[in-house]
């Protein structure tokens, strides 16, 4: 096993790491930026490196400070968390050619999912259900005419490099898309350098079902049930919780097995994670592969009674999995709080936070970094921690998290805990009838 751990990452999820690192007996070192200084992650782990300026590009994306700073503490593993580099293969390569462990897959597993074609034609061979939409990229408008035709308006375009939702083009008819080629290739270019663009049709109204699996170095892949991911605003996820209402065991069942002969295809090793859209048939679809931990996985981590960075650690560290599949024991929901204003559009509220009260109780685990007097920087994500309820049943669950935000008393900054309050009250959310599109008409009272 490890003996040091660095984590090249900041916030609650930092800290998340070092929880378990101490449970583990595994020393940790938080690397943060001048910002940061002041954070809880940098006051936790048993050592510290400042390793920049603010900016990401200067700090947490900077890679020669954070080998710089894995070298000088003798760490011989480094994990990268969520965002910054956790899905970069380059980075995942570095860590390799100077002989410390990255907590994460290998930079070929990167690359086959990273890219979202190759991806695509990976899972067809496997034999994982795909969005109909033709293989491979376009390489004209006129073959995008024709494989609409052949497929069926409404189609979408989507970035071989994007993901995420950046760089997508819904087309609803042959008029449309001249205009819809052009601007999505023209996107892509401008935001990855790579303008390779694919077609597939296009699912209304669907719901984002994901899936967690881990993968050792053996061969062996389990999978550990499904999130429902459907509450989102522009693709920034809200609301997650597991099981997901619209699931049945025998979707269950198969989703899961897709899953595994999805990470299996490309021999995964470490935790990660299979989106899947499902279609109001209960049709399902690969959507990508996250090939990190994700903020969400308390959720899994509660309704399994199962610690996934633990399990990580130990794949990363060569040990072998169980095998076993896993089933929801309980209903869990997690909920973002956001430095945000519901009331303003989601506006970013960076600044100091004069009073904190955190709720507590039966079936209440709160994940986070911020403390009375903290000062959230402007520079990072506005995240400041996830309020995550656990009970028996679903209703049970949202009731426990409509009490626990009731507790939360969070002042200085405008926070997401109003929105939250609205939507456990929210009767079609209560009777679990959403799909992606459900925020879009969700209003603020
Ligand atoms: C789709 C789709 C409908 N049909 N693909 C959005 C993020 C990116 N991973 C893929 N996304 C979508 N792909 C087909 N063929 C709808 C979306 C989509 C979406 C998916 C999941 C969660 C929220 C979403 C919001 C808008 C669009």
């Amino acid at each position: 096993m490890f003996k040091k751990i660095l984590i090249a990452n900041r916030g609650e999820i930092a800290l998340r790491v070092i929880r378990t690192c101490r449970e583990m007996g595994i020393k940790t070192v938080a690397v943060y930026s001048t910002a940061d200084k002041d954070s809880l992650h940098v006051k936790f782990a048993d050592e510290a490196v400042c390793i920049g300026k603010p900016a990401s590009a200067d700090s947490y994306l900077n890679v020669p400070h954070i080998m710089a700073a894995a070298e000088i503490t003798n760490a011989d593993a480094i994990h990268p968390g969520y965002g910054f580099l956790a899905e970069n293969a380059k980075f995942s390569q570095i860590c390799a050619d100077h002989g410390i462990k990255f907590i994460g897959p290998t930079p070929e597993m990167i690359n086959k999912m990273g890219d979202k074609i190759t991806a695509k034609d990976t899972m067809i061979k496997a034999g994982v259900p795909v969005v109909p939409g033709g293989e491979g990229l376009l390489d004209s408008v006129d073959q995008a005419k024709s494989l609409a035709k052949e497929v069926g308006y409404p189609v979408i375009l989507k970035a071989t490099a994007g993901g995420g939702g950046k760089g997508m083009r819904v087309v609803w008819n042959e008029g449309e898309i001249e205009k819809a080629y052009s601007t999505a290739k023209q996107e892509a270019a401008a935001s990855f350098k790579n303008d390779g663009i694919y077609m597939e049709k296009f699912v209304e109204e669907p719901r984002h079902i994901e899936i967690q699996v881990a993968g050792d170095q053996y061969g062996t892949v389990c999978h550990m049930s499904e999130r429902d991911c459907s509450i989102q605003r522009r693709h920034q996820k809200l609301v997650e919780e597991s099981p997901s209402p619209f699931m049945t065991p025998e979707l269950r069942k198969k989703m899961g097995e897709a899953a595994i002969k999805a990470a299996a295809a490309i021999n995964y090793e470490s935790v990660g994670t299979i989106e899947f859209l499902v279609d109001k048939h209960r049709n399902f679809y690969f959507m990508e592969m996250n090939t990190r931990i994700q903020v969400e996985h308390c959720v899994t981590e509660e309704v399994i009674n199962f610690d996934l960075i633990k399990e990580q650690i130990k794949i990363a560290a060569g040990e072998k999995i169980s095998g076993k599949n896993y089933e929801p024991q309980m209903h869990a929901i997690e909920c973002r709080i956001n430095a945000e204003d519901p009331y303003n559009d989601f506006r970013p509220s960076p600044g100091k936070i004069t009073v904190l009260h955190t709720p507590g109780g039966h079936g209440v685990r709160v994940d986070s970094h911020v403390y009375a007097g903290y000062v959230i920087p402007p520079y990072y994500d506005s995240m400041i921690g996830k309020l995550i309820t656990i009970a028996q049943t679903r209703e049970e669950a949202i009731d426990t998290m409509y009490r626990a935000l009731s507790e939360y008393v969070i002042e200085g900054v405008k926070t997401t805990i109003p929105f939250h309050l609205q939507l456990m009250q929210n009767e079609d959310f209560r009777k679990g009838n959403f799909t992606t599109k459900f925020l879009e008409t969700f209003k603020m009272k």
